[in-house]
Order: C-alpha cells, then structure tokens, then sequence
C-alpha cells in the first residue's frame, strides 16, 4: 500500500479494503495534478516575454482553445466514476450490509467520556453479567461484533482509526454498525466531533485480545460484575427492611 506509513495499523477485516481506496484516490488524483503541474511550469518558460514579439490576447472562448479544456474533462470524469463505483462498494460492505454478528457491544458517548457496555459470559446483552467500562473497550480477533451507538448530550463521532471506521453518536438514536477485529493490540478510539470544551478529553482505549485471553477477561470481569450487582440487591433488600 502506498500509504502506509502515513497510517496507524490495519486492524478489522475491511480495513484494507479502505486503504485500497485511499490509494486509488491518491493514484487517480497524482495523475492529472502531475501533468497539469508539468503543462503550467513548462508553458510559463515556453511562453515568458521575448524582446520583439508582441503579447497575444486569447480569450480561450474559440472551439480550437476551447477543445483541449474538454479532452481534458473526460479522462478526470473517467477518474470520478472509478472513485464513486469503488467507494459506494466499500461504503456498501461497511455501512449498508450488516453480516450476521458473533457478539455485540454498547457505546456511548457523552460530555467527555466513552461508556462501553460489554455482554457477560453468556454473550446476551441486558444481563446481570454485563460489564461496562468507561474509556476502555474489550474485543476479541475473529469475532463479528454488532455495536449499538448512543449520545447522551450532543452530536459525537465513535473513530476507531485501526479499524478506519467512524460512525457519528446522535442524540435520541441508537446507531448499529458492525466490526471484525483481525490483530491483538491496545490502541486510541477517538471523538472525531467537535463536541464542546472537553472534546480533546475524551479519548479511551481499544483493547483487542485472542479469543482465549478475550474469554479469560470476560469471565473474570463477568463474575465481579454478577457479584456487584448481587451485593446491590442486598443492600436494596436490607434497606427495604
Ligand atoms: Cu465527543
């Protein structure tokens, strides 16, 4: 890929797909910009002020001047057409098509944190087992994950760059996206909204994990969180006494 050291790692299965398109458009766009760069410094030398010729004045409107801007539309129109038809491809798998998912994950957003509700060890959210997290976001390789996508307050944006997916957090929706963790690692999920004074705050942490340490974590966080609950509805019970 061309662009890759300009680029944090490739972490979800359509990440590539992404970066090809970024290489595309950068390809398709050096071209005419090489060319038209080349034609503008080399016409500026070619054309300077000589002693003893006089400036011509042309207006560009006659069909002989007029012909070369029109060649010159049809390859840069050609170009457009290959960056729609591929984009609307990758913007199809990514946001349209929503695979059949493995496991899913709550996010929400609000002024200046990122709360991740994760499903307990028997994968079903809404459960006692639940785990949530503030700023951090627990994920295994290799499973397909739906997530739903909420905003507390104002308009935020849900940015994973190693899975180059963003998606915008919008008051009074639930937004439902999908991702396929491909590399283990820890890495940045940002805000990508202006969102007020704390938006530079609020960044948290995605933590990809192997299936079998992803599934240590969730049976460990899982049993806390069944025991944190239980110990609430004691003290319920108790004080309803
Ligand atoms: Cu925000």
């Amino acid at each position: 890929m061309i662009l890759d050291s300009l680029l944090p790692a490739a972490a979800s299965t359509y990440a590539g797909d992404i970066d090809r398109l970024f290489d595309v458009i950068t390809v398709l766009v050096m071209i005419p910009f090489t060319i038209a760069c080349f034609l503008f410094f080399s016409f500026i030398l070619k054309f300077k002020a000589k002693d003893g010729v006089k400036a011509l004045y042309i207006t560009g409107t006659e069909h002989r001047y007029m012909k070369w801007i029109h060649r010159a539309h049809f390859p840069i129109l050609t170009f457009d057409l290959i960056i729609v038809v591929m984009a609307i491809n990758v913007w199809y798998d990514v946001k349209q098509d929503l695979p059949e998912m493995e496991s899913e994950v709550r996010v929400i957003a609000q002024q200046w944190a990122w709360t991740f509700v994760h499903p307990g060890a028997d994968n079903t959210m809404g459960t006692a087992d639940d785990i949530t997290k503030v700023n951090e976001l627990h994920v295994s390789t290799g499973t397909l994950y739906h997530y739903k996508l909420e905003a507390l307050d104002v308009l935020h944006n849900f940015s994973v760059p190693v899975f180059r997916l963003k998606q915008d957090a919008i008051p009074g929706r639930v937004i439902t996206g999908w991702f396929e963790p491909t590399v283990t690692g820890e890495y940045d999920i940002q805000c990508a909204e202006i969102c007020g004074i704390g938006h530079g705050l609020m960044p948290a942490r995605i933590h990809i994990s192997s299936p079998e340490a992803y599934s240590a974590w969730v049976e460990r966080e899982s049993a806390a969180a069944l025991a944190r609950a239980m110990g609430e509805s004691k003290s319920i019970e108790l004080a309803g006494n």
